[in-house]
């Protein structure tokens, strides 16, 4: 039993793990990226069970990860760059079609990676949303504009039917537990140029390895 998961969610202790994601170098520690996932995923099932389909799956990626970093192969799994020099020069990866490595630490992040753009832009149209703004609106606009094109239709249909049962704003605003929406407003000003370095810096790092396509 994690006695984290029945503490009160602070979504700013979540957004700084990913502020400790990169290190001097700009590399990427994995075992934060994936705490960060962790603690968002912890938030979206506090939001209700509509969104459990969509939690499984991030569950399952973050799994995945997890076992890389815990397996006898560990120490090259540290950073996502270490990860992609090793996967890579050793044939891990299914480059053009699925097939012998399903669950190759390169595919499982790039997924975690194209969500991590959606947070990104549905936390910018938060921050600069006003009272009236729309939740469902909000993360819609987000979700066109980055995961959906990599999904079929059906998961389109059913992340659209999940949008409209998002609380609303002032709701939403509560449950981070930030403070009053001015402080919210502060936080996600504070938290977004570094999870917009972390996602430029791996987007980088997957294009100059023709990554960002893997089936
Ligand atoms: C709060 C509302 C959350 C809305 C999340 C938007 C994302 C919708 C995605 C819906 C799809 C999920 C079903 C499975 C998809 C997979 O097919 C797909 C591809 O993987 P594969 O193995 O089939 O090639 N998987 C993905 O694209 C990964 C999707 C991961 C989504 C992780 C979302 C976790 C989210 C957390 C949320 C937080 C809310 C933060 C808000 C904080 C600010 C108040």
């Amino acid at each position: 039993a994690d006695n984290k998961e029945d503490q009160k969610f602070c979504l700013r202790e979540v957004l700084d793990v990913f502020k400790s994601c990169l290190t001097e170098n700009k590399e990427v520690v994995i075992d934060h990226y994936v705490a960060g996932w962790r603690g968002l995923v912890r938030f979206m099932n506090s939001l209700g069970s509509v969104f459990s389909f969509i939690s499984k799956d991030a569950v399952t990626k973050i799994q995945i990860m997890v076992n890389h970093r815990s397996g006898e192969n560990a120490k090259h799994y540290a950073t996502i760059q270490s990860m992609v020099k090793y996967e890579l020069e050793n044939g891990l990866v299914d480059l053009t079609k699925q097939g012998s490595f399903p669950t190759s630490g390169c595919r499982t992040l790039l997924r975690l990676h194209r969500a991590l753009r959606w947070l990104e832009l549905f936390l910018e149209r938060l921050r600069t949303s006003t009272e009236d703004s729309k939740t469902c609106v909000m993360c819609a606009d987000a979700y066109n504009e980055s995961l959906a094109q990599y999904h079929p239709w059906i998961i389109r249909k059913a992340a659209g039917v999940a949008f409209f049962a998002l609380p609303g704003r002032p709701t939403f605003f509560e449950v981070m537990n930030v403070g009053p929406p001015e402080q919210v407003v502060a936080m996600l000003g504070d938290a977004l140029p570094l999870i917009s370095e972390v996602y430029q810096v791996t987007e980088e790092l997957y294009s100059k390895h023709n990554l960002l396509d893997l089936p």
